[in-house]
């Protein structure tokens, strides 16, 4: 039976999606390296390190570890500036309705996301209160698609994989569902996400209503 649900937080809950480009967008064009949205959607649910990996590899070129470091940090700065815009108004569609509606109906929910400024993120946001427990960036050592920061929200909130639910907006997102044994929710196209349990365009569609009418048989 699902008792409880893990939500990512960038690109299920709201969409940093865009900030994250703008920041990796002002470095690249400093350093002189190739970036646009089809690289940035590449980066969905790695880490900070792992995505500017990505695009050095990108432009061919390499660094060592502490230049990578100083040129992620800046890329941070940039990007956590820019949270300082973000409010209430700013969840995607859907998104404060279905945790609301799970609220009510008293399931359990943990926060399952790669980044490590979830904290902030959450605060600009007002959203603490729909979360029983965090899982972030700092929680876990290795990244999504490793299960590690799931198993972490499920052992939190003391139930069994199985007995949750992930949403995810990822690829790498969806593959550590699956390796952790959850079932899992996908938001985004199928090309990205079409190897989740349930597929959803965006968090607008997913509704509690059509989530239990898909897993019926996981609810009493
Ligand atoms: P930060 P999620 C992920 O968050 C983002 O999707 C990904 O683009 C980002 O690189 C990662 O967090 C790390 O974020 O630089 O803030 O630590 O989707 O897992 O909630
Ligand atoms: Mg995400």
């Amino acid at each position: 039976m699902i008792k409880g649900f893990i939500f990512d937080l960038d690109g299920v809950i709201t969409d940093t999606a865009e900030l994250h480009f703008e920041a990796w967008k002002a470095l690249s064009d400093e350093m002189g390296w190739a970036f646009d949205h089809e690289v940035n959607d590449k980066l969905r649910g790695i880490s900070r390190t792992d995505s500017i990996k990505v695009i050095l590899d990108h432009n061919n070129t390499s660094l060592d570890d502490k230049t990578l470091d100083a040129l992620a940090a800046k890329k941070n700065d940039i990007y956590v500036k820019s949270l300082d815009k973000m409010t209430s108004d700013n969840y995607l569609p859907g998104a404060e309705e279905l945790l609301t509606h799970l609220r009510t109906e008293g399931f359990l929910v943990a926060l399952g996301s790669a980044s490590k400024n979830a904290e902030k993120v959450l605060l600009q946001l007002n959203a603490n209160k729909y979360f029983d427990i965090i899982g972030d960036g700092h929680s876990v050592s290795k990244s999504k698609p490793a299960p590690d920061i799931f198993l972490f929200g499920a052992e939190k909130l003391k139930l069994q994989p199985e007995e949750c639910i992930v949403f995810e907006d990822a690829e790498s997102g969806i593959n550590a569902a699956k390796a952790g044994g959850f079932y899992s929710v996908g938001i985004g196209p199928k090309d990205r996400v079409g190897h989740a349990d349930l597929r959803f365009d965006t968090m607008a569609e997913a509704t509690l209503f059509e989530v239990k009418a898909h897993f019926k048989d996981l609810f009493s």
